[in-house]
């Protein structure tokens, strides 16, 4: 039987690496066989696309180029990986996908939603997450939490608006997609976080 696809997203320190450990124990619980990754990455030269996207630098990205490389880190990172490990049966747990293109690149950089549409069905065809946990809190929130804990990024140097914008948009994916995306109030203790991402776990557990 082929494996579930489990992506999880939000804006600049939600807590998705926290709570990913969470979600691994859970797997080993229901006796899995699962792989972690994550986007853009997940393969050595998806790796290194990431690398040149999260890199802070001089010359100006143009809005372009960056969606192309997403993009073309997602096709290696579904050939070499998500694809091979669901046809064996295998679950697959993504630190974002598409849904953060649609957030960063449409709704930040404000990149057509039809182009972006145009390359996710080149790039995935029908492919769509099973399950996709949407960690939300204000955004100001998120950017405290994630300055604690590393230098920022090409894109945490964005100014506050472009975070609404992303934020705004993941709340939108999730009221057009109910079938597929669940929102988690991230802004509560870890303890209250983990305890609706079980809940949800659980749920998904059953009607699998
Ligand atoms: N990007 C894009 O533009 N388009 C795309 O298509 C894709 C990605 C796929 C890399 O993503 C960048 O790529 C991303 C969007 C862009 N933008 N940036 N930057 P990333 O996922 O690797 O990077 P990130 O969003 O910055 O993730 P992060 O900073 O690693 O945050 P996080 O994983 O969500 O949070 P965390 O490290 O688990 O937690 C942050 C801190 O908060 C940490 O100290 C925790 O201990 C603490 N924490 C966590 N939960 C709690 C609770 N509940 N209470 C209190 N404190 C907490």
């Amino acid at each position: 039987m082929r494996g579930k696809f489990i992506t999880i997203e939000g804006t600049e320190g939600v807590g998705k690496t926290t709570n990913i450990e969470f979600i691994q124990s859970w797997m080993n619980s229901k006796k899995l066989t699962f792989g972690t990754t994550r986007e853009p990455g997940g393969t050595p030269l998806a790796e290194q696309l990431r690398e040149l996207l999260l890199a802070p630098r001089e010359e100006t990205v143009c809005n372009t180029a960056e969606l192309l490389m997403m993009f073309a880190a997602r096709a290696q990172h579904l050939n070499q990986v998500i694809e091979p490990m669901l046809s064996e049966g295998a679950w697959v747990l993504c630190d974002r996908f598409t849904d953060a293109t649609y957030a960063y690149q449409g709704a930040g950089r404000h990149m057509r939603d039809d182009l972006i549409r145009d390359l996710e069905l080149m790039v995935q065809g029908s492919l769509q997450p099973d399950l996709t946990l949407i960690l939300d809190i204000p955004v100001q929130v998120g950017l405290a939490r994630a300055s604690e804990r590393s230098a920022p990024d090409r894109f945490e140097q964005e100014q506050i608006e472009f975070f609404e914008r992303v934020r705004n948009r993941y709340l939108q994916i999730a009221q057009d997609n109910p079938q597929r995306c669940v929102v988690i109030d991230a802004s509560r203790s870890l303890d209250g976080v983990q305890s609706q991402i079980s809940d949800v776990l659980e749920n998904f557990w059953e009607s699998r």
